[in-house]
């Protein structure tokens, strides 16, 4: 028999909300795993990885893992782990880093053998690589076998890979799939192999309602997959449907009759009513303790509602800049889908491929011919990764001339829906601390879902694989 603590999606280092206190969270939450494994006395704790929120955690971060693995090192307890898109580096891995201390085992094709199960790891595997992917794992001669990866399989929400196109062709038989990617835990059988989401141990989105935990893994002669909770800190969730004439007095109500201190509080107002401005509701609930207040109202409302543009107001900068760049007409009406109101972030991919199929569809050259740039010497802004217009290989004629920038932000959104509600960092549409903007945006650049190798990544990162 092999008992084991299923466990991924710890994302360490995470500074929710620009929260100091929610990194602690997700340390804490990761601690009382290993604290539960010891208490069990387990035979491993298996980690399907995203160890951390990016990759380039903080040394307090790398220094908070370490103690973890530490306590479960000195209880006896081995962890095997992969490597999550969050985390990845272009070579050495973090991981490699606690392998190298003897702390952890990073799993690949050979089997890593524990009690009578061998254990095996696959690391996130980008959409890219996925066309000629081919399994390799070694044989094994243990009465169980068990797959610990990271990615968003079928048949589970925001599945986009089938794990069969895994556990098919493989020469070694698996009982079960241990997965990490999606924060939702959900367990499936495929073909007689068991498949599993541990999901997240703490909160990486406030759209993660149920309560985190973990799986409790027993291999004996079946698989036996249980799941258990972890005391995490409160979310407060007050979804507000306001009637016609309602507004911030009714939220505010409504904030009140639930005990919200410590917590965060996820306000979300629907219906018909009067505009909420956020910081009203804010103040209420800091006024009861709350740790954090994110205000969420997807209503529309007409142009008539007065708003103040100043010369600080964001959006405006943006139109500014956009106007500056001197983009087509195409790229201008694509980048207005990209961000206009009346799109949900879900649909922008969707949308933004049917109005290209319509500018091409037109065949009017003009459409795509950049219009000269008001200032030209200076980069645009964002970390977006410089394209090339070659890089549009089925773009029509004269889409040399096309400006990118659109393009390659709808890609960013397009791998942020699909890691999307499973692993997004923010909910659309809440509003930020008026001092959180930079950290928003910084926290987007890195968080980018399918390219572990991304160009954003410096240099200096290289020297970790020196020392190992
Ligand atoms: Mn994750």
């Amino acid at each position: 028999m092999t008992r084991v603590i299923h466990t991924g999606d710890t994302h360490l280092g995470y500074r929710q909300y620009h929260r100091p206190e929610r990194r602690e969270d997700f340390l804490e939450a990761f601690r009382q795993v290993a604290a539960d494994a010891v208490e069990d006395d387990v035979d491993a704790v298996v980690h399907a990885g995203d160890l951390f929120h990016d990759r380039r955690p903080d040394l307090g971060d790398i220094l908070g893992a370490l103690s973890v693995l530490r306590t479960l090192d000195d209880a006896g307890i081995p962890v095997l782990a992969v490597v999550g898109n969050h985390e990845a580096k272009r070579s050495a891995q973090w991981l490699d880093l606690y392998e190298s201390l003897g702390l952890a085992t990073r799993l690949g094709s050979e089997p890593v053998v524990v009690g009578d199960t061998a254990f095996y790891g696959l690391d996130f595997v980008p959409r890219a690589r996925r066309e000629e992917f081919e399994p390799a794992f070694e044989p094994h001669d243990s009465d169980h076998a068990a797959l610990v990866t990271h990615g968003l399989f079928e048949p589970f929400d925001f599945g986009e890979w089938d794990a069969r196109e895994i556990v098919e062709p493989a020469d070694v038989e698996f009982d079960a799939l241990l997965l990490g990617d999606n924060h939702d835990p959900g367990t499936a059988e495929v073909e007689g192999t068991w498949v599993t989401y541990c999901g997240s141990t703490e909160r990486a989105s406030a759209a993660e309602r149920e309560d985190r935990g973990y799986n409790l893994v027993t291999f004996d002669g079946e698989v036996d997959i249980r799941r258990r909770g972890l005391d995490t800190r409160e979310f407060v969730y007050v979804d507000v449907e306001l009637a016609a004439g309602e507004g911030v007095d009714r939220v505010r109500d409504r904030v009140e009759q639930y005990d919200v201190e410590d917590a965060v509080v996820v306000v979300t107002i629907e219906g018909e009513g009067e505009p909420v401005a956020p910081a009203d509701v804010e103040e209420v609930a800091l006024d009861r303790g709350a740790l954090v207040t994110r205000v969420t109202d997807h209503r529309e409302f007409a142009e008539e509602t007065e708003r103040e543009v100043s010369f600080a107001d964001p959006d405006d900068a943006v139109r500014e800049r956009v106007r500056e760049l001197g983009l087509s007409d195409a790229a201008r009406d694509i980048d207005e889908t990209v961000r206009a109101s009346d799109v949900a972030d879900s649909n922008v991919d969707e949308a933004v491929q049917q109005r290209v199929a319509e500018l091409v569809e037109a065949g009017d050259a003009d459409t795509f011919a950049s219009v000269e740039p008001a200032e030209t010497d200076e980069p645009p802004t964002g970390s977006e990764p410089e394209r090339t217009a070659s890089d549009s290989s089925d773009g029509p004629d004269g889409s040399d001339d096309t400006e990118v920038e659109a393009e390659a932000e709808t890609d960013d959104d397009a791998d942020e829906a699909s890691d999307g509600a499973a692993d997004s960092t923010e909910p659309a549409g809440s509003t930020g601390t008026s001092s959180g903007g930079a950290e928003t945006a910084e926290a987007t650049a890195e968080s980018d879902g399918d390219q572990p190798a991304a160009a954003a990544e410096s240099d200096g990162d290289a020297t970790l694989e020196d020392y190992l």
